[in-house]
């Protein structure tokens, strides 16, 4: 049965797939403690869910067994460190693609053989229920991978799969069915500590440690309000999301493309025009984003980073736009407006067309 369920999964577009037994992996006490350090900065949304986060069976009652899928996103020609929009990010939404991947794996199951008949799961697991989900649920999913034995959590908090690197997304069916647990994953950073080298604002406090109120990847997708002034120019190009310290992984070196990802890759996100996206207005970004996990940001916070990017990378071109939005009346757009033309003043570089100031990834 479950390699059956490996090769389907396969066909779907998943690069691995594995199972663990649904109940509370052994480092669920590590989330606890991470929220109580404060590190979730303003997601409280993963304090209210923390019981059902730790235990899946609070998520499915009755599950016995979670089935890990890890799908590879690697952009084709993606070098270097973060660009303006992070890998994962430079496809239509994840959650979206992911998402009707898992539904037609469930539709599958769900056909498949009852338990206790031939090729079905363990006799006396009942009643075949399933809940999927793509980073849309109280379900700590890399610790659940890593019980599944799809790889290792690395020491900047990621699922690492030997064979194929960090760039993968992750998905969790929890289901009633009992199936036999593959091994666990056994750690494999050795002394190597990149990634936490590699961090331009120190947010990995400590190998397997992520202080998220220090990291760029939640200012960028996640923080509502104001981005602190001291963590402004270690954004660089940044737009949205982070890639550093995933692109220091030298287990990168097996990374292949996406083959789930592929169809849905947005080029413009890969070679962003700043110029063109900080004169977009509502409809505008609406539009150009729509189906992409930028959407989410809405106009304003998109603005913001945008201004931030601006400013740090000295887009004198922009000036006349960065003036016009910093006397806008959203005090969130006018506030890191204003601080971009101060930032790009204060350099005293003659201006200088946008277009020649393009951003590549
Ligand atoms: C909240 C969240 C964030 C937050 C916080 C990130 C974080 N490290 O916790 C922010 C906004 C910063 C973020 C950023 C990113 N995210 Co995110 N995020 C999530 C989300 C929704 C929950 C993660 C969570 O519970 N964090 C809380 C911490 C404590 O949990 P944890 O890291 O899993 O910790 C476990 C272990 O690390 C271990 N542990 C903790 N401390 C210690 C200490 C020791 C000594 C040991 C041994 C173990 C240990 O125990 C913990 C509990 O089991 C998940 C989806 C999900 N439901 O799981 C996606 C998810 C983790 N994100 C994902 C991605 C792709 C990203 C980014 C790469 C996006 C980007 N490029 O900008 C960055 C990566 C930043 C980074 N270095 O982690 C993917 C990761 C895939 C993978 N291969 O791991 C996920 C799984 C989404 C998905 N379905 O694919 N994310
Ligand atoms: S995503 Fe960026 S800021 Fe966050 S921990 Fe990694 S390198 Fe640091
Ligand atoms: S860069 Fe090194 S320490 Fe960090 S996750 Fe990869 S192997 Fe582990």
């Amino acid at each position: 049965m479950k390699e059956r369920i490996r090769q389907r999964a396969r066909e779907l577009g998943f690069d691995a797939c594995g199972f663990a037994a649904a109940q509370p992996p052994p480092t669920a006490l590590r989330f606890q403690e991470w929220l109580e350090r404060g590190c979730q900065g303003e997601m409280e949304y993963l304090r209210r869910t923390a019981p059902r986060r730790m235990d899946p069976r609070r998520v499915l009652p009755g599950a016995r067994t979670a089935i890990v899928l890890a799908a590879q996103y690697l952009p084709p020609g993606a070098a270097g460190n973060s660009g303006p929009v992070a890998r994962y990010a430079r496809y239509d939404d994840y959650h979206e693609v992911l998402g009707r991947a898992l539904d037609q794996l469930i539709t599958w199951l769900d056909a498949g053989p009852a338990p206790g008949e031939p090729g079905g799961a363990a006799p006396g697991s009942g009643e075949k229920r399933f809940a999927g989900y793509v980073d849309t649920g109280p379900v700590l999913e890399r610790a659940l991978a890593q019980e599944a034995g799809l790889g290792f959590i690395g020491k900047h908090t990621n699922l690492v799969l030997p064979q194929a690197g960090n760039w993968a997304f992750l998905a969790v069916i929890l289901t009633t069915l009992e199936l036999p647990p593959d091994a666990p994953a056994k750690n494999r950073c050795g002394a190597c500590a990149r990634c936490l080298a590699a961090c331009p604002t120190r947010a990995i406090t400590a190998p397997y440690q992520l202080d998220a109120r220090r990291c760029l990847a939640y200012w960028t997708i996640e923080a509502k309000g104001d981005i602190p002034e001291e963590l402004r120019p270690a954004l660089g190009e940044r737009v949205f999301g982070c890639d550093d310290c995933l692109a220091a992984c030298p287990w990168n070196r097996f990374a292949a493309g996406s083959r789930m990802l592929k169809p849905f890759l947005r080029p413009e996100l890969c070679a962003p025009d700043l110029a063109a996206w900080l004169r977009l207005d509502e409809a505008g970004f609406k539009t150009r984003f729509q189906g992409t996990p930028l959407e989410r940001l809405k106009h304003r916070r998109f603005l913001r980073n945008a201004c931030v990017v601006a400013g740090n990378l000295g887009l004198r071109g922009a000036l006349p736009i960065l003036e016009a939005l910093s006397r806008q009346a959203d005090p969130l757009v006018a506030g890191h407006a204003g601080w971009a033309v101060r930032r790009i003043e204060s350099r005293g570089v003659p201006r200088a067309g946008l277009e020649s100031e393009a951003v590549a990834c």
